[in-house]
């Protein structure tokens, strides 16, 4: 059977990544923390599992305001996660079992208690001072303009000493660095160029869209303040920057980019990943996982929706001979499962299943979050008290304690929507504290579901998601027609199933989702029939049958079949 051979075979296309947010991944030193040699422990897991690139959330010397996203040092590793010596170690360990390692680049802004900050507050003419944003207040002594932080207020700070404000979009110990400076950007260029001599594979760029800033920042309208990344993002410079990045530093390594695309539209994308841009491999998109939210609102969506988006993402990354990513979740978001599936007893396995069917079946290296390869859950968030992220705490001085939202209304909302029930911590085994630690209070409360959900559990149950994700991995990557084939979704507006195939030359795959807890069927294209059957989270008797026309789908069943040209 002739393929067409793939255009570009890359091994970032071919690759899964598993994202690891360290400080909840596994505590080898019973601090109640995570660290870098338990992430050394796990690493058979993760080679089991099939994965061969892991993107590592930030690792360097922070106080931890924004967990990590608040750098201190770029070329220290933080204490509480080991020693620079672990890290060559973790890359040694990695390089043995034939994986890679991304890291976070997290340049959009520094920690104030980076040395570059230090100097800068101390004066208007400290040699620091232009490596970050400062203007004068408004002629009434207020903020320079209306912008706001993605942490509640206002983007700017006073500092006194000056008498400046200074920008910040997340919060105030993140100062937002100014990158017009090219001696900002060298500094950028050196950092990057220090691990990747040391082996590391690539970058995952934080809020990378939001480096270059519009010069003369206008004050925002009210639409614009409700989702201010679009104002901020696509400045007049990113581009220039991204190439300038690209010449100095990336070409000259064999590694993977891929931006955290936070505020670029689809018809900003080409020119951020199209193969002759020289700027990035690929981006996250945030629609997907931003579909039912209105601001920081919890709203609902519908499954032709979520189609409509992936059809979106497809058209805008495939556009200009780009390429792209698919995920269901990462540390700023809910659990897949409890998000777009069911997580009740009854429905959770399947869900999860079913949901990683179409993440690993969507064109477009497949990112797995660190325990959805479990299915784990949401935490259970009652109080306010049960949350650490500080975008949350920041949200209920200005929502709640202002007196505009009730604390009811609040928490119903982030209790599903909160980026903490993504940040418990794994859930190795039945142990106490679920084998993550031997503390008695890790740094996050466990799920009180672990005894029921956790690694070890399903390691040694064919059955579990855990192995279904294996079985994902491995005909993902023996599959070139679901790693580079076209995609057509059969189907857009049925509010139950989601079906499309995925071609490459003579190879013809067809995906069946149900979504919902009833038995539901899905047309194959007219004049196609089943060949034969690659995967599904049902047993055999249960699964489509050769020459079937239409397939008969069982409650939160997935099926991946060839079919007949
Ligand atoms: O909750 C969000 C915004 O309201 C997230 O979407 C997130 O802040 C945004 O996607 C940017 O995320 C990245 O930058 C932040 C950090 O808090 C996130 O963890 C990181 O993924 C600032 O560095
Ligand atoms: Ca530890």
């Amino acid at each position: 059977m002739s393929t067409a051979s793939p255009e570009h075979p890359t091994w970032w296309k071919e690759a899964t990544v598993y994202q690891i947010y360290p400080r909840s991944f596994k505590d080898s030193n019973g601090d109640g923390l995570g660290d870098i040699p338990g992430i050394i422990e796990k690493l058979d897991y993760l080679s089991t599992l099939g994965i061969n690139v892991i993107w590592l959330s930030p690792h360097f010397d922070s106080p931890n305001v924004d967990n990590g996203y608040d750098i201190r040092d770029y070329r220290k590793v933080l204490k509480e996660f080991g020693s620079m010596a672990d890290f060559d170690q973790l890359l040694s360990e990695m390089k043995q079992r034939d994986m890679r390692l991304v890291i976070d680049l997290v340049v959009n802004h520094s920690s104030d208690e980076h040395e570059w900050f230090e100097q800068s507050r101390q004066s208007k003419d400290n040699p620091y001072r232009d490596f970050y944003i400062w203007r004068d207040g408004n002629s009434d002594g207020g903020p320079p303009n209306n912008y706001a932080s993605f942490f509640s207020g206002s983007a700017w700070s006073k500092d006194d000493r000056t008498g400046q404000y200074y920008l910040h979009y997340f919060a105030a110990k993140q100062p937002d660095l100014n990158w017009e400076n090219p001696s900002v950007r060298e500094e950028v260029y050196s950092l990057m160029k220090f691990w990747l001599d040391k082996g590391v594979a690539g970058f995952r760029m934080d809020v990378i869209p939001l480096i270059s800033k519009q010069p003369d920042m206008p004050e925002l309208t009210p639409e614009q303040l409700h989702a201010p990344e679009y104002a901020y993002a696509n400045g007049p410079h990113l581009h220039d920057y991204l190439q300038e990045m690209n010449r100095e530093v990336l070409s000259k390594y064999d590694v993977m980019t891929v931006g955290e695309a936070f505020g670029i539209t689809y018809a900003e994308t080409p020119a951020l990943v199209g193969r002759d841009r020289n700027e990035l491999n690929m981006i996250f998109h945030f629609d997907l996982v931003r579909l039912d939210r209105d601001g920081w609102r919890k709203t609902e969506w519908t499954l032709p929706e979520l189609k409509e988006i992936n059809r979106n993402i497809y058209e805008a990354d495939y556009g200009e001979g780009g390429w792209g990513t698919t995920f269901l979740t990462n540390h700023d978001n809910p659990r897949a499962v409890s998000h777009f599936g069911n997580d009740s007893a009854e429905w959770r396995e399947l869900s999860a299943k079913a949901l990683a069917t179409m993440m690993f079946t969507l064109k477009g290296t497949p990112y797995v979050y660190q325990g959805d390869e479990l299915g784990m859950t949401n935490f259970p968030l009652e109080r306010i008290d049960d949350y650490q992220d500080i975008e949350v705490k920041r949200a209920w001085q200005e929502e709640v304690v202002s007196g505009q939202v009730s604390a009811e209304e609040f928490l119903e909302s982030y209790a599903q929507t909160s980026r903490d029930n993504a940040r418990t911590p794994m859930q190795w085994s039945a142990e106490p504290q679920a084998g993550f630690t031997t503390a008695d209070t890790p740094w996050f409360a466990v799920n009180p579901n672990y005894r029921d959900i956790n690694a070890e559990h399903q390691q040694d149950n064919p059955h579990s998601v855990y192995h279904f994700y294996r079985q994902l991995i491995a005909l993902r990557r023996a599959t070139p027609a679901l790693i580079y084939g076209d995609y057509h979704d059969l189907a857009p507006q049925d509010p139950n199933v989601y079906s499309y195939t995925r071609a490459l030359g003579d190879q013809r795959y067809m995906v069946a989702i149900n979504f919902t807890e009833e038995e539901q069927e899905a047309a194959l294209p007219s004049g196609a029939s089943v060949v034969s059957v690659s995967l599904s989270n049902y047993p055999d008797e249960q699964s489509p049958q050769q020459d079937a026309q239409v397939i008969q789908l069982q409650p939160w069943q997935a099926v991946v079949v060839t079919i007949s040209a």
